[in-house]
């Protein structure tokens, strides 16, 4: 059955074909792959497009088998070059899923389309860990934070330490207020509690990265794995924002006190 809504998004397809010439933004790139099979749950589904959108006009949405929508509802812009767009979703059971994006060019042209991907494993599920992200790093600076949420979701556990191939260490860390100067020091643990989350946020808990190989660009991705007293480690997707933090402003806990995150502090 053509329900009228069904019309409208399939309309922009049938415009695109019969028009050249202007900017039309379809996924370059995303995460998860288009159709690819992943083996642990996503925190987020993140689309590179071809050409700048309007991400007040462009959505994503991504539903399950039957049709249930799993994202958090608030597509975001990720870094500044306008051709990134992400949305959250959590607690992905293993599963076929849909994304429907609809893009809207910064020259006012639509286009719209779908793909999927699979979870194959849900390996992660003892921890439910979303908006995991860093701040692109500031010129030659050779440390990062990254930052995320993480509930413990069936047994009490310790983060203990985390890796990633993009740094030479990565570890937990706490920003101490210590009469009125901002310091971080090592955290050796972090107690996780089964359904109470815990927010890694700036100014707060962080995983330190020390020894970066390359900046940490806008727009990029890459993978950090968490490492816990009992349960085995989980390999999370970061998403690098721009330096001033803009497009992840909508979430909750993100705004900072700028040049915190050098070391001067420790
Ligand atoms: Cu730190």
């Amino acid at each position: 059955m053509h329900s009228p809504l069904a019309m409208m998004f399939a309309m922009p397809i049938l415009f695109v074909h019969v028009t050249t010439g202007f900017a039309h933004s379809y996924p370059q790139s995303a995460l998860p792959p288009i159709g690819s099979t992943v083996s642990a749950a996503p925190t987020e589904v993140a689309i590179v497009f071809t050409e700048a959108i309007e991400p007040k006009f462009s959505t994503i949405e991504v539903t399950d088998n039957g049709g249930h929508r799993v994202d958090d509802g608030h597509p975001h812009p990720v870094g500044d070059d306008g051709k990134h767009l992400a949305i959250g979703v959590s607690n992905l059971a293993k599963g076929t899923y849909s994304v429907a994006w609809h893009a809207t060019s910064v020259d006012t042209h639509k286009t719209s389309g779908q793909y999927k991907f699979t979870v194959a494993d849900t390996a992660t599920s003892d921890f439910r860990i979303d908006h995991v992200w860093a701040r692109a790093s500031a010129g030659g600076a050779t440390t990062a934070a990254v930052y995320l949420t993480i509930t413990a979701t069936t047994r009490p556990d310790r983060l203990t330490g985390a890796s990633s191939p993009v740094a030479a260490a990565a570890e937990p860390h706490e920003t101490i207020n210590d009469n009125g100067v901002m310091k971080m020091r090592l955290v050796p643990s972090v107690d996780l509690t089964p359904g109470k989350p815990v927010v890694f946020s700036p100014g707060g808990y962080h995983i330190m990265l020390t020894g970066l190989k390359s900046a940490l660009k806008s727009g990029q991705s890459f993978p950090l794995t968490l490492n816990f007293e009992h349960s085995p480690p989980a390999t999370v997707t970061v998403t690098v924002a721009a330096a001033g933090g803009g497009g992840m402003g909508d979430m909750p806990g993100m705004h900072d006190m700028p040049g915190m995150h050098g070391h001067q502090g420790q």
